[in-house]
């Protein structure tokens, strides 16, 4: 028979012990909490469903996104000085969804940000996903609702990258960010779109080197191309983030750019979609999911073979994996 687990263990993983201790000002819970969401299974499950309601905590959630080395980590240390010069506290997530672990991560943001060590009003984590069901995508907006809850109202997110799915995190926001360097033009040639679709904000950081005002205008182009363009036309700054310069007018217009979701009624109309996304996600992941358990994935990889022995199309074949799962709620 196993060993009963001493009580003093239990209530250290017990993610409402966990929630209490976090809401009391205990961070090491609070990274506990974190940890339980980046694993997944029934814990992340049980965080889940605590953090939601108290997530109408949440003022505001800023991403911070651009390619590797373009300052963000440097520039969200600035922006941390600039809430708490508002007297508010501040979490702050880097995530690197290139990397399976978050070590590397970690050293570097903790060096970059080191100007806030000793500021309990501010809590700075890095995320890695390790069994979160959906990845770092979903796992990004529960670890967002665990900072809010236990009394960080603003919360930025540092995503490295401007690949599709740094893009789809980044865009998890209320007002997104894009840090690029002078010289940028060509080397995200492929990802202009993406980044055009969530930046709320450009920023060309590092404009203390040659060519910033080549990039400005090169955004400054592509925005005169861009034909979705609502009312926001997002703005394009400049700073240089090792010595904070530029920084103050940045937060200015994050302080805008939500003043102007509010007056629009934009920012509830972008929290009800970032909702039916993260639902949707979940829909998906569980059905398909539930379709590859069918009899022990025996099911799965017989429709395959039927798919490749091109006995059966791949439409009519997941219409035939789904009919055998319907009806049946899905056990966890
Ligand atoms: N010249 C100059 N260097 C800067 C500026 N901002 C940041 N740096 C330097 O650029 C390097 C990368 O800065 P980080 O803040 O770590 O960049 P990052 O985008 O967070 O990097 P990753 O998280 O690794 O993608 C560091 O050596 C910074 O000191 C700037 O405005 N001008
Ligand atoms: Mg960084």
């Amino acid at each position: 028979m196993a060993e009963p687990t001493p009580p003093s263990r239990r209530s250290r993983r017990d993610p409402e012990e966990l929630l209490r201790a976090a809401q009391a000002g205990d961070r090491a819970a609070t990274g506990r909490l974190l940890s339980l969401v980046e694993r997944g299974g029934a814990p992340a499950r049980a965080v889940g469903r605590l953090t939601f309601a108290p997530s109408a905590a949440i003022e505001r959630v800023v991403g911070v996104t651009g390619a590797p080395g373009a300052g963000k980590s440097t520039l969200t240390d600035r922006l941390i000085a600039e809430v708490r010069a508002t007297g508010r506290q501040v979490g702050v997530l880097a995530i690197d969804p290139s990397s399976p672990f978050s070590g590397g991560a970690i050293l570097g943001d903790r060096v970059r940000m080191q100007g806030h060590a000793t500021d309990d009003g501010v809590f700075i984590r890095s995320m890695a996903t390790r069994g979160h069901l959906g990845g770092l995508a979903l796992a990004a907006p529960e670890a967002v609702r665990v900072l809010g809850a236990v009394g960080l109202p603003v919360v930025l997110i540092e995503t490295v990258g401007v690949g599709q799915v740094e893009v789809e995190i980044a865009g998890k926001a209320d007002t997104t960010i894009v840090v690029v360097n002078p010289g940028w033009g060509d080397s995200v040639q492929a990802n202009k779109a993406g980044l055009l679709e969530i930046a709320d904000i450009f920023v060309i950081n590092k404009a203390d080197r040659p060519g910033a005002a080549e990039t400005r205008r090169d955004l400054d182009n592509m925005l005169d191309l861009d034909t979705h363009m609502g009312a926001w036309r997002p703005p394009i700054l400049s700073t240089v983030a090792h010595t904070g310069e530029g920084v103050d007018e940045l937060w200015a217009t994050v302080d805008a750019h939500v003043a102007h979701l509010e007056a629009t009624g934009e920012l509830a109309a972008r929290r009800r979609r970032r909702l039916e996304d993260e639902m949707g996600a979940v829909v998906l992941r569980l059905l398909e999911r539930d379709v590859r358990e069918l009899e022990g994935g025996a099911r799965w990889a017989g429709a395959l073979d039927d798919v490749v022995g091109r006995r059966v199309d791949p439409y009519q074949a997941a219409i035939n994996l789904i009919g055998s799962v319907e009806g049946t709620p899905p056990a966890r």
